[in-house]
Order: structure tokens, then sequence, then C-alpha cells
């Protein structure tokens, strides 16, 4: 009795460390010895690369305009719709082939119970376009404040701000815009442009200046 208690114990240690045995050996083979949600990130991130995948992260203060930018940049989306956003409660996406990599566009609502999750998609980013309202003169602060959270969270990571709604008369200009949102105090070695932006009446969106190709060129050239 005693000796088949042993037997099952030795039977028992044996198996678990042919199980951990294989379990080491598994995570070794794919990398992934410890889990984190930083390295699963960049897991997730290289394999997008290679399979010439880049993901734009489109954020912003409510109403900004993030959803109008990405209806405008749909080749497909009717011009009646295009003006006809509603809040995102979550998520929006679009994707755009390009002659060399396909844009994702992931927009993440502004309202103020989202955005505390913005900072967690940073890291499988390769640029970020920040939408701010230019009308929006009372919000500008705090446009300010979650931009420069999100620069801290990402010091590499490529940045566009669209200074958007410059058709409404009490629009900020480019320059008071770049002051108002302490711009100068960005590392000079952060990619960072800051373009002014509205729509169009047919709904697409426009950057001074700037064509829409252009603009997509500038995401390409970043990512
Ligand atoms: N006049 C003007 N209105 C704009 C412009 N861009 C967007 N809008 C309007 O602004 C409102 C809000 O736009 P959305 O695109 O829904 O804003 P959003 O940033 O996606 O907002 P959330 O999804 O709530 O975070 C809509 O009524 C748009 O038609 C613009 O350049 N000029
Ligand atoms: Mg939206």
């Amino acid at each position: 009795m005693v000796l088949l208690r042993h037997i099952s114990i030795a039977l028992t240690a044996a198996v678990a460390a042919l199980g951990s045995a294989l379990f080491i050996a598994l995570n070794y083979f794919y990398k992934r010895r410890i889990w984190s949600p930083q390295a699963e990130y960049c897991t997730i991130k290289e394999e997008e690369e290679e399979r010439g995948k880049r993901q734009v992260l489109v954020l912003g203060l409510d109403g900004a305009g993030k959803s109008s930018m990405l209806q405008g940049l749909s080749p497909g989306a009717p011009a009646a719709k295009r003006r006809d956003c509603r809040p995102t409660r979550g998520f929006n996406f679009i994707s755009l082939d390009g002659p060399a990599c396909q844009l994702d566009f992931l927009e993440i609502g502004g309202r103020e119970d989202l955005r505390r999750y913005w900072s967690d998609y940073l890291r499988r980013t390769h640029v970020l376009v920040y939408v701010v309202d230019s009308s929006d003169r009372n919000r500008l602060p705090l446009a300010k404040a979650e931009l420069h959270r999100l620069l801290r969270v990402e010091p590499q990571l490529p940045v566009v701000v669209l200074g958007n709604k410059q058709d409404k008369p009490n629009a900020v200009t480019v320059a008071e815009l770049h002051e108002a949102l302490s711009l100068d105090s960005v590392s000079d070695d952060r990619k960072l442009f800051l373009l002014a932006a509205q729509l169009g009446a047919d709904g697409a969106l426009r950057t001074a200046c700037w064509g829409l190709d252009a603009f997509q060129d500038l995401l390409l050239q970043l990512v």
C-alpha cells in the first residue's frame, strides 16, 4: 500500500515536471517567457508590420471631428452621410490601402469616460493623429493637457495635430493653436506636425495648403 502511494507520488511529480519542461520549452520557442501587455503589444505591432499594416491612432476631445475626418478619408462614404456623425461610444475603424502598406485608422471616442483608455493603444500605434476643435476655445487647455499626457507615455511616437473646424468664424489660427497647445515645449527629437483642417461641403477633409493625398502621404512617411 505504502509502495503504491510512493509510486503514485513519483508518477505525479514526473508528470508535473514533464508539463513544466514542455511549458518552458514552448515559451522559449515563442520568445514570450513572461507575459506582459507591453510585450504582447510589441509582438502584435511586429506581426502587423510584417504584413504591411500600420496603425494610425486618431484621438482628440469629443466633438473635435475625428469620426468626420475618418468618414472624409473613406473613399466610398456618401457625401450626405459624412456630416451626420454621432458621438463615438467606443471605437471607429477604417482601413486604407496605400501603395506600400495598409493604413489602419483607429478612432477612440473622446468622451471623458473613454479618455482613460487612450494611452493603452499608443504602444501598437505607428503615428498619432490628434484632432482639436479650433473653435472650442474654452476647452483648448483641456485638449492641451490630454495631448501632453499622451506625449509623456510615448516619447518617440510621431504626432500630427489637426487644428480642425477652421471654417468656423471663432476658430483660432494655427499660430494661436501652437501656443495654446504648448507645442514649443515638445522635444525636437519627436516628429511633430500641426496642420489646419476643415471639412469641405462634400464632407471630405481639407488641410490648409494640402490636399487629402498629401495628408495621406505625410502619414505614410511617418509610419
Ligand atoms: N463646421 C465644421 N464642423 C465640423 C468639422 N468637422 C466636424 N464637424 C462637426 O462636428 C461634430 C462632431 O464631429 P465628430 O466627427 O462626431 O467628432 P468626434 O471627434 O468623432 O467626437 P466623439 O466621437 O464624440 O469623440 C459633427 O456635427 C461634425 O459634422 C469641420 O471641419 N467644420
Ligand atoms: Mg467620433
